[in-house]
């Protein structure tokens, strides 16, 4: 898979919005790990500036008890940012086709961007590569991963992959602004798996929108079909501070969300639906990004022939009406077109599926 470009064409938008955030880097920096110098990976590109001193006190950095006593709790202060002029881009739920070499370079830039999740909806987003969720990933077993994170934000990030096998605390941990951090890993299993920034609180960075796909092939690539990718998420947002909402840590902690979502805007496949010919095999990668509810994915007048529960060919259910995904999980659905006609596909907890996480199927004749 050829190295991602960094591309974002509202980068004056982009220079403002950070502007704005960067007071948030203050208080969100006490949440970062600062690490001793031994334990640093050699494949780090740092420039060796190290996290102040009075970083250190905070050991526990990953829980999310940080944001207590009093200090900020929402993903941006949007001030002066406007968010009129940010355009509605459709996510593509497509599978892209597999890494046609068996090493994958990926470059990933972490970027805080407001984000139109919805004609009526910005978002202050926390992003990979400028979207939610981040980009799809299509590699197969056993290959090798060549990951580097660089940090355009202005509050730590970092990056942890579900697919991998790795020492958190060398691999995963946090990358201060401006700074860059390097791993590989080789895939151990087949599956669809959930990537995601793991910098403290958690919480506040996937419920800002810091998460993505990758999708792991089995060495013997499953029956064609017809693939895609959805990837639910929730919204907890504050109110709109010149057209921007930021996210909103104390709701996540309430975890009653305003929005939900199938690759980051409410509802996108009902106004755009997704289309298969009739007799095509269709593959549905779903993800749960969460950060908290789960998903309990249903087609509405189809069945799933195959549910794999995990590791591909193998954990195979079948003949299933409904099945869940929990939060930092994902599962594969199939199911075969045999009818023409409008599928709904939605998250049967209706209350969740009817603030977003819903969409449309189109079987044609
Ligand atoms: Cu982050």
């Amino acid at each position: 898979m050829a190295e991602l470009a960094q591309t974002n064409g509202r980068s004056s938008n982009r220079r403002r919005f950070l502007a704005e955030a960067s007071a948030l880097a203050t208080f969100l920096a006490g949440c970062v790990r600062s690490k001793p110098a031994s334990e640093k990976s050699d494949t780090t590109t740092t420039s060796g500036l190290g996290p102040p001193s009075h970083l250190n006190q905070n050991p526990d950095s990953r829980s999310d008890t940080s944001l207590r006593h009093g200090m900020p709790a929402t993903s941006s202060t949007p001030g002066t940012m406007g968010g009129g002029n940010v355009p509605f881009q459709r996510f593509d739920p497509a599978l892209p086709p597999v890494s046609a070499t068996r090493t994958t370079k990926l470059h990933f830039t972490a970027r805080e961007v407001p984000l139109r999740v919805r004609d009526d909806t910005v978002v202050a987003a926390w992003t990979f590569e400028g979207n939610i969720p981040g980009p799809i990933l299509h590699v197969r077993q056993g290959d090798t991963v060549e990951f580097t994170l660089t940090n355009a934000g202005h509050v730590p990030h970092s990056m942890d992959f579900h697919a991998s096998q790795l020492d958190p605390k060398v691999a995963f941990r946090s990358v201060l602004p401006g700074q860059s951090l390097s791993f590989t890993y080789k895939p151990k299993y087949s599956g669809a798996f959930l990537y995601h920034c793991g910098t403290a609180p958690v919480l506040m960075h996937m419920g800002s929108g810091m998460f993505g796909a990758i999708i792991v092939d089995p060495l013997t690539p499953l029956r064609k079909a017809k693939e895609f990718v959805l990837v639910q998420n929730e919204f907890y947002l504050g109110p709109a501070q010149n057209g921007v909402h930021p996210f909103d840590y104390n709701k996540m902690l309430e975890t009653l969300p305003d929005l939900f979502a199938f690759n980051g805007r409410p509802g996108q496949y009902q106004v755009a639906p997704i289309h298969v010919k009739h007799g095509d095999l269709v593959r549905f990668y779903v993800l749960n990004a969460g950060p908290t509810h789960p998903c309990a994915f249903h087609v509405v007048g189809g069945q799933f022939d195959t549910v794999y529960l995990g590791a591909p060919p193998a954990n195979a259910i079948h003949g299933v009406q409904t099945f869940s995904v929990p939060a930092g999980g994902g599962m594969i659905f199939e199911m075969e077109a045999e009818i023409p006609g409008e599928f709904v596909f939605v998250n049967h907890a209706f209350g969740h599926g009817q603030k977003g996480a819903i969409g449309l199927l189109i079987v044609e004749e």
